[in-house]
């Protein structure tokens, strides 16, 4: 197992490589080419710019988090070929810098999303919520301007500016495709990428819906047991797997996230792991608490060992932290409460590896 951080590049990060070097543990970060549009190809020179920064703070870049795909791909339009030529020659390049795990998503339009970018808890802490009748209520400009005026200033992932033009148009496309036609989609992509993963030795690793629900009756794709088993099936092959978001799909009661870690590490599928806990306040409203079992619903310590042993060998990262000690920052990216859940997940996982 390797424990990286998520950073940003480009002076997009309230949080320095520095910083990340000295947390116990931590052995590099999941990052992306913000500034690349989606759908470009990463050209080996901005890769080794971004590499060359994390590789002089004696951190490693062997996860990206995200190589996006283009949304012309997922709606299975005829300019999708392009897109996956440069998909492919992008992940070629990775491979040359030694990247060894892409995690991405193929949720339409959006990626994830909270209604609450800022809650204030009890202890005098502030953390992402998610209130379902407040989320289905809201028009689609009341989201995005949310979203931006929320993120203190610093890019949020999946909520690029630029994409909110386009955003209403995607969503009356969606009305009209079908989960199967999705589904197509996906397998069209999958069945171009995978191959080529498996020759550059390049685990990919989707990452579940979140929330695991539909908004604006977007399809739904990896947000269950069922359909992840469906998603990895659609080509069989272990560098078809899993970035197991814990707090994305425990968002759902009905998910036993440690019976789904099990099932899937012990074939291999699981590449990459997002630790997060969450705290529901009701079957669809929930908060993102602290990493420890006893701030959340899950259970931290059964998930660990159910990845170790179950033989996971990936890379696992704290996710969503809280804003803690006055911090201000990217929501669910600061330092402080991110660098408490790295030290736990060391915990977590030394006392598993000692005792069984
Ligand atoms: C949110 C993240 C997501 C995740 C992407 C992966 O904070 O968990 O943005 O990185 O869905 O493609």
């Amino acid at each position: 197992m390797k424990l990286v951080l998520r950073w940003f590049p480009y002076g997009d990060d309230s949080v320095s490589l520095r910083q990340i070097r000295q947390i116990p543990g931590v052995k590099g970060v999941a990052t992306f080419l913000s500034r690349v549009p989606v759908g470009d190809v990463w050209t080996m020179d901005e890769i080794l710019h971004v590499k060359n920064m994390i590789n002089s703070h004696g951190l490693e870049m062997e996860v990206i988090e995200s190589l996006n795909i283009h949304e012309d791909i997922k709606k299975g339009l005829s300019t999708r070929d392009m897109y996956i030529d440069n998909y492919i020659l992008s992940m070629k390049n990775l491979a040359s810098c030694g990247v060894k795990c892409i995690c991405y998503n193929f949720m339409p339009v959006m990626d994830w999303y909270r209604s609450v970018l800022s809650e204030y808890l009890p202890d005098g802490s502030y953390t992402m919520a998610y209130y379902h009748d407040d989320a289905v209520k809201l028009s689609l400009s009341n989201i995005t301007s949310s979203m931006m005026r929320g993120s203190n200033n610093f890019s949020l992932p999946g909520w690029e500016p630029e994409r909110f033009a386009q955003m209403a148009d995607d969503i009356e496309y969606y009305r009209n495709v079908s989960s199967s036609e999705y589904f197509a989609n996906i397998k069209y992509f999958l069945d171009a990428v995978i191959p080529v993963a498996e020759s550059l030795d390049i685990d990919f690793a989707v990452h579940p819906d979140d929330p695991p629900w539909p908004l604006f009756h977007l399809p739904k794709v990896v947000n269950c047991k069922e359909s992840i088993s469906k998603y990895l099936d659609l080509v069989p092959s272990k560098k078809n797997g899993l970035t197991l978001c814990t707090g994305s799909l425990a968002a759902d009661p009905a998910n036993d996230v440690a019976d789904i870690a099990s099932t899937f590490a012990a074939m291999g599928k699981i590449h990459f792991v997002h630790l997060r806990n969450i705290k529901h306040v009701s079957d669809k409203d929930f908060y993102e608490s602290a990493h420890l079992s006893s701030c959340g619903d899950l259970d931290m310590a059964k998930i660990v060992r159910c990845l170790y042993e179950n033989g996971f060998d990936g890379y696992i990262r704290p996710d969503h932290g809280r804003m803690i000690w006055d911090e201000t920052g990217r929501p669910g990216y600061g330092l402080y409460d991110r660098a408490l859940g790295a030290a736990y997940i060391s915990g977590l996982w030394e006392a598993v590896t000692k005792n069984g």
